[in-house]
């Protein structure tokens, strides 16, 4: 859009004075937030209207994505660059002596989900508009978002994230399209004159489903697509009347966040936030589509439903029951139609994260979908086990064991299923999902995931945009393949020599921030060293801690490094009781080494608290290295990993994920591996032979880093270390993590040479950056939607990537 400074001063004045009847001098932060946000929303209000009234009468093939979290961040930037203002909007608060930063840091960071799956989901909803796809999001409008971290004597303790406190003012109650959601009761089947089925409830719990929509605003094409967050409240039925203890209980549904990352939550509140949203999801889908169309005949043909994890994977049975017994639609046309809707992406191969349900508890909530299930169930049974045998078909069916099996479910009822890299997709083919990649080889594929660089470097990376800019012009900012134009400036000592002058700019920046967040003084000139995402044992941010005490003990002998700040960010699910322990001991570590003068010179460590989308755009610009250390074959795919890369951090890291992507998208000397492959760890899960005591009897460096566990020389973590030496030595170290300590020290010794040569270093920056297009979240949308959700042409266009699996 179009929008000059002088415009912007007089509406932004005029909105400041109808909301708060005040001059903008008098106003907070908070207020003039407020109505920066509000004229934004009315600058969206009309692409908004007219890209929904377009879909309509083109009759556009829209996708629905469903998912249970979104990590959206904050809105206002994002939104005013995709608009094409943020320039003239900065430079008139500036002229108005306002300070935009101040405006935006006013902002809350919607924490509607965990970490990778989440922002994902958010990514995924910038992509489809700035792509100029129709792609709608689904999901659940949590009044309490994720925990606010806080550490208390080291230890982490959650505090309720009310960030809807000052109000949201970017979303739009929508209450005249709101739906009733059923719960409980039982159902009666009863033949009808008309001949179909009818379906009558009785004793049931009802909700409604009220829709708050959120504008996904596409960059700089006018497109805003549309995300939809439901909120549960009472339903308002003539002549009944409920208690508070019965509203409290529907509130409840939306109320908070599950603070699971990689775990599954079997809780009956999950059950109903699951079923909650997809059903009235699917609802107003149906709805929508029936305004138009006399039949549902045509429906696969102008809708894609995408299951993200299993948490949504109930559309299968709620869109059979709306066809069913709402439509009247036979079983073999409804489940055709929905094969042709339904498709599922895993984003894990944890086995303790792979959702099932109790039997009872499913049919108790959710009687006539359970029945579905159960046809689905037998359907399958009739038609598979002739061919794969009994044994199979019991393995993999969606009811077994006392329980109804999401993944099995969700695999069985999409046309479609993918993981998120292709390592990750391959071993769901072998083991995770082995038996239906048996029956069904052609709904496998893969996926990678992807990152947007308008919020990674546009907005987060101010500096890094200017200089490209500045090189290469601007083009990347539309295509990040343009990136790749780098690449002619490899030998260009001046650019080089730039490029390490705005990664020291943003690392004297995010010293700033650790100071305010922390009270830590940090050295800008160290190396700066990142690692963040959840918390988790895989993930082994022990592993990078055992190194830290190993450079510890080294600068205690007198040896002289490069000196390192080792930067962390995560928060762990409040009952995974092992990740707190880690938590404590890196805040024990982090003291120990920041008040040991000898040490402190060489080596400081700092864990922020809370990490959030809002931190990560603060750490990422300053990031030297890249630490994506799991163990090889645990991680999906990770993001932070292309996010970083796009800043021009070096990554550190284990052959897992994407980041065997990277690797091969940078080639080997612009990257830093260490550790065991996927196929040697499955090698010794085979053969049972991992002993991790053995590297610990023959590493000495490993041996005194451990002991440092239970010797005392760290203080306060006497259970904690504990427990830690003994999950390591005594229960065999289920993550590898000994068996990877030397090779990860190795790796980092040869960072500590190659950051001595500045000019070196900037070329494996320049690689980093010039080769991290491929992974915008607009090519892997694009992907989907040519290849399952077709909404796109089939044509492949050549993208530049290699990342299909
Ligand atoms: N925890 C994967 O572990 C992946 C994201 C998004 C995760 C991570 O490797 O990048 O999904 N999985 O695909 C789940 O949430 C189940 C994650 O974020």
């Amino acid at each position: 859009m179009a929008l000059t400074k002088e415009q912007f001063i007089t509406e932004f004045k005029d909105m400041a004075l109808r909301l708060y009847a005040a001059p903008i001098e008098d106003l907070s932060s908070q207020q003039l937030y407020q109505a920066l946000a509000l004229l934004t929303r009315s600058y969206i209000a009309k692409p908004w209207a007219d890209t929904k009234a377009r879909y309509d009468e083109e009759e556009t093939k829209q996708v629905f994505y469903f998912s249970i979290e979104f990590l959206p961040g904050r809105l206002l930037q994002s939104n005013l660059l995709n608009l094409g203002i943020l320039d003239e909007v900065e430079a008139g608060l500036k002229e108005l002596d306002l300070h935009p930063d101040k405006i935006f840091d006013a902002e809350a960071d919607p924490g509607l989900g965990n970490g990778g799956l989440g922002r994902l989901a958010s990514a995924f909803m910038d992509a489809m508009a700035s792509v100029g796809m129709a792609g709608n999001g689904n999901g659940i409008r949590y009044q309490y978002g994720l925990f606010k971290q806080a550490f208390v004597n080291g230890y982490q303790v959650e505090l309720p994230d009310d960030w809807m406190r000052n109000g949201f003012p970017w979303e739009t109650r929508k209450e005249n399209r709101a739906v009733t959601v059923k719960f409980g009761g039982w159902v009666e089947l009863r033949p009808s004159r008309g001949g179909h089925l009818r379906v009558i409830y009785h004793n049931t719990d009802d909700v409604l489903a009220v829709p708050y929509d959120v504008a996904m605003v596409g960059y700089h094409n006018g497109v805003v697509n549309n995300l939809r967050l439901w909120s549960a409240e009472a339903p308002i039925h003539a002549g009944t009347h409920f208690s508070l203890e019965q509203r409290e209980r529907i509130n409840q549904i939306t109320q908070i966040l599950y603070p699971d990352d990689s775990d599954n939550a079997g809780k009956e509140l999950r059950l109903r936030q699951e079923y909650f949203f997809t059903s009235a999801g699917i609802q107003s889908i149906v709805r929508h589509y029936r305004r138009t169309h006399n039949s549902m005949a045509g429906f696969a043909d102008r809708v894609a439903i995408h299951i993200n994890d299993t948490h949504p994977a109930m559309a299968i049975p709620e869109l059979m029951r709306v066809l069913m017994d709402d439509e009247h639609v036979g079983w073999d046309e409804a489940w055709r139609i929905t094969l042709k809707v339904m498709s599922y992406t895993n984003h894990t191969l944890l086995s303790e994260a792979l959702e099932v349900w109790p039997i009872d508890m499913f049919r108790g909530l959710l009687p006539r979908i359970y029945q579905i299930v159960q046809e689905i169930d037998r359907r399958f049974r009739l038609a598979f086990v002739p061919q794969f045998g009994q044994a199979m078909i019991d393995r993999i069916a969606p009811l077994g064991n006392g329980q109804v099996r999401m993944a099995y479910l969700a695999t069985i009822g999409s046309h479609a299923v993918n993981g998120v890299a292709p390592l990750h997709s391959e071993l769901l083919k072998k083991d995770v999902l082995h038996d239906l990649f048996q029956i069904f080889p052609e709904r496998f594929n893969n996926k990678t995931n992807g990152i947007t660089p308008r919020r990674w470097i546009q907005i987060g990376d101010r500096p890094l945009a200017h200089l490209l800019d500045k090189k290469i012009g601007t083009a990347w900012r539309q295509n990040p393949l343009a990136l790749r134009k780098l690449h002619d400036f490899i030998d260009d000592k001046r650019f080089l020599s730039d490029l390490n002058a705005t990664k020291a700019e943003n690392k004297r920046e995010l010293a700033k921030y650790i100071d305010q967040m922390v009270h830590v003084k940090v050295d800008p000139d160290a190396i700066f060293d990142v690692q963040i995402k959840r918390l988790h044992a895989y993930k082994r941010q022990l592993l990078h801690v055992l190194g830290i005490l190993d450079a510890y003990l080294a600068i205690k002998r007198g040896e002289k490094r490069p000196k390192r700040l080792h930067i962390f960010g995560a928060k762990a699910a409040p009952s995974y009781v092992y990740a707190k322990e880690i938590i404590k001991v890196m805040n024990a570590v982090a003291n120990m080494v920041n008040s040991d003068p000898e040490v402190s010179p060489y080596l400081q460590v700092v864990f922020l608290p809370n990490y959030g989308v809002t931190m990560a755009e603060k750490i990422i610009p300053g990031a030297d290295i890249s630490e994506q250390i799991s163990t090889a074959g645990k991680e999906a795919s990770g993001t932070s990993n292309m996010k970083l890369m796009s800043a021009g951090a070096l990554t550190l890291a284990t052959l897992d994920g994407a980041n065997i992507e990277i690797k091969n998208a940078v080639g080997d000397d612009n990257i830093e591996i260490f550790g065991l492959t996927e196929k040697e760890i499955a090698g010794y899960y085979q053969r049972g032979d991992y002993r991790s005591r053995d590297f610990y009897e023959k590493d000495p460096r490993l041996h005194a880093v451990l002991d440092m566990l239970v010797n005392g020389k760290i203080p306060g973590i006497e259970t904690e270390g504990r427990d830690i030496y003994n999950a390591l030595l005594m229960y065999n170290d289920e993550y590898f993590v000994l068996a990877d300590f030397e090779s990860y020290l190795a790796a980092n010794a040869r960072v500590d040479k190659l950051y001595q040569q500045p000019q070196l270093w900037a070329k494996k920056v320049l690689v980093n950056i010039a080769e991290s297009g491929r992974f915008s979240a607009d090519f892997t949308v694009q992907r989907y939607g040519r290849e399952i959700w077709h909404v796109l042409p089939q044509t492949p266009e050549d993208d530049g990537s290699d990342t299909e699996g």
